[in-house]
């Protein structure tokens, strides 16, 4: 079987596509007064800017959704919580039986999967004893419910401030997950000094915590507020594929088959992909296969990813006529992990994808996988 990298590159396309029109979706509930900071936050962790440019849908008299297509995300916004009781009690009814109709769907993409509730640390002394009573009936209706929620203090600044409050709502011992201070965005407070933004990548890493297995790839694909956590999972997601090349109980692969990884590496760059939320060009996809497992941009053939192995690192015996499943395992995970490097230098803003489509670039991703398949020998 022969690859030529173009055809790779749009085999890894089409996955990458199918990979995203299959993330489950996720749904998240945010609540807090007017003012506290609900739309910068959720601007600040998703990589849409969904409050601001999402549509607002009425789902209920007082329930908005805001999605956009080709995202696997909703937020259900609740209006009008700073305007008394009435309205809050209205609210807590709507939110319970919002979940409860999630919930009795079975439908992962309608049930309601965290829900955030804001406070603003910086024009608050503690929170008012309406919001204590709400949070007290709402997370006992929410036992039987077990959405997880999150008590966010907002505006967290001063950071001091921001901890004694947190240890006062804690001490309220509410049936919830747990009271993380986020400043979502740098605060400026005179001229000469201004506080960093803090409290999104524990946000995201409580997250992950909280959300179940199918829908981790959903959330490191809407979240742009951690690049450790993508990292983290798209290092899974080499693990995951470095099993499956290695082949279950040490079976080596024939020497002339080694073209039969190609798949698993394929699946494995569009899952990736995926959970880096960016879009990817072809031309891209195909300057990186060429420059790695690709022989000089020509074909790529098993014997030529092995041969090339062998030359460039001095590792990948050839024993018996086969590659052993180490070797296997090595080429993916160098494979793997220069991607994720790459991905994350585009993160980063660091590089532009076009740039990587030149002699320089090419001889970048080149080295890069080198590094990682000598780094990883050992
Ligand atoms: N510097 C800084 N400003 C913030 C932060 N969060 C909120 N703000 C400011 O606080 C104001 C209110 O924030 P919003 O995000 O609009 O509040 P909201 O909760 O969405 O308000 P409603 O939509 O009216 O319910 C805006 O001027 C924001 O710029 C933050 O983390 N850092
Ligand atoms: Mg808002």
């Amino acid at each position: 079987m022969e690859y030529h990298p173009e055809q790779l590159a749009a085999k890894c396309l089409q996955e990458i596509n199918q990979k995203i029109r299959n993330l489950k979706k996720l749904n998240i509930v945010i609540l807090g007064k007017s003012g506290v900071g609900k739309s910068t936050l959720i601007n600040s962790v998703f990589r849409e800017n969904l409050a601001k440019t999402g549509i607002g849908r009425p789902v209920t008299q007082e329930i908005r959704s805001y999605t956009k297509p080709d995202f696997p995300l909703t937020i259900y916004d609740t209006p009008g919580f700073e305007l008394g009781k009435e309205q809050q009690d209205k609210t807590k009814k709507e939110v319970l039986e919002l979940i409860r109709n999630g919930a009795s769907s079975d439908d992962v993409n309608k049930a309601i999967h965290c829900i955030w509730y804001c406070i603003n640390v910086g024009s608050n002394r503690t929170f008012d004893s309406f919001e204590e009573a709400w949070l007290r009936e709402f997370t006992e209706e929410n036992k039987i419910t077990k959405v997880p929620i999150f008590i966010i203090l907002t505006q967290a600044c001063p950071k001091k401030k921001a901890l004694e409050m947190q240890k006062l709502v804690e001490a309220e011992n509410f049936h919830i997950s747990k009271v993380v201070p986020v400043l979502a965005q740098d605060m400026e407070l005179d001229e000469d000094y201004t506080v960093k933004a803090y409290g999104l990548n524990t946000l995201i890493d409580l997250m992950t915590q909280v959300l179940p297995d199918d829908l981790q790839d959903t959330l490191q694909n809407v979240q742009k507020a951690s690049l450790d956590a993508k990292k983290k999972r798209a290092q899974a997601i080499v693990a995951g594929a470095v099993a499956t090349a290695f082949g279950e109980g040490f079976v080596p692969v024939p020497f002339a088959d080694a073209a039969m990884l190609v798949p698993t590496q394929v699946t494995m760059l569009a899952s990736i992909t995926a959970v880096f939320g960016m879009n990817i060009s072809k031309s891209l996809l195909t300057c990186f296969v060429s420059s790695t497992i690709g022989a000089g941009g020509a074909t790529i053939l098993g014997r030529t990813i092995v041969s090339n192995l062998l030359k460039l690192t001095g590792v990948g015996a050839v024993l018996g006529g086969t590659i052993s499943g180490t070797t296997a395992g090595l080429l993916t995970t160098a494979l793997g992990e220069a991607y994720i490097k790459i991905l994350e230098m585009i993160f980063k803003g660091e590089m532009r994808q076009e740039e990587l489509d030149t002699p320089e670039g090419k001889k970048k991703i080149k080295d890069l996988f080198l590094e990682f398949l000598k780094k990883n020998k050992n």
